[in-house]
């Protein structure tokens, strides 16, 4: 059997964080495990489409997203949280509502150079940033506070997506989760 869990990537923009939740969706899958996506296609399109990149709207893009993550840890579902979360008190507060509840929450700090996320790109948006067509682009102009205790701590330019997902799979089962 399996509990519902928030499983919390966070990371630069271009750092891997949906590539891994893509992989861990799959892999949880087949054991038979429902888990449920949540990124900017599905939320920043949705709920939060009011909310931009300034400090106040990052804020309440992520307090939004930990009550919905919530939702899906009392229906029993594995959510998967995939958004850059750059402010550590932000995450803080929904790991705080979350352990008030009693429901687990897992940092994932997708650790990524921004030398690595940056030669990426895959959407030229660090490109842009640079050229300051974007303004307030994390990593660039704008600040990314990494967790300093996070649960599990992934080196994505350095770590296979294998080795990654092996890697949160072994902390789940360490949780009772699955
Ligand atoms: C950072 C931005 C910005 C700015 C647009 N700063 O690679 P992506 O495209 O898909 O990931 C980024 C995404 C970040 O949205 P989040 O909801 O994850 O951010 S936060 O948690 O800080 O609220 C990027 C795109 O949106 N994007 N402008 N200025 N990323």
């Amino acid at each position: 059997g399996h509990k519902g869990a928030t499983l919390w990537f966070t990371g630069l923009s271009g750092s891997g964080k949906s590539t891994v939740a893509v992989e861990l969706e799959g892999r949880l899958s087949e054991m038979g495990i429902l888990a449920y996506r949540l990124d900017g296609d599905n939320v920043r399109m949705g709920i939060n489409k009011n909310l931009g990149f300034s400090a106040e709207d990052r804020t309440e893009n992520i307090r939004r997203i930990g009550e919905v993550a919530k939702l899906f840890v009392d229906a029993g579902v594995i959510a998967l949280s995939s958004f850059i979360s750059p402010y550590a008190a932000d995450r803080d507060q929904v790991r705080k509502l979350h352990e008030e509840a009693g429901m687990d929450f897992i940092e994932v700090f997708v650790d990524c150079s921004l030398e690595a996320a940056e030669s990426r790109d895959p959407k030229g948006l660090y490109k842009k940033a640079r050229a300051g067509e974007i303004k307030n682009f994390t990593g660039i102009d704008d600040p990314y506070e990494a967790p300093a205790t996070p649960e599990i701590h992934l080196h994505s330019d350095q770590q296979s997506l294998d080795e990654e997902v092996d890697a949160i799979l072994a902390a789940l089962r360490e949780r009772d989760v699955i």
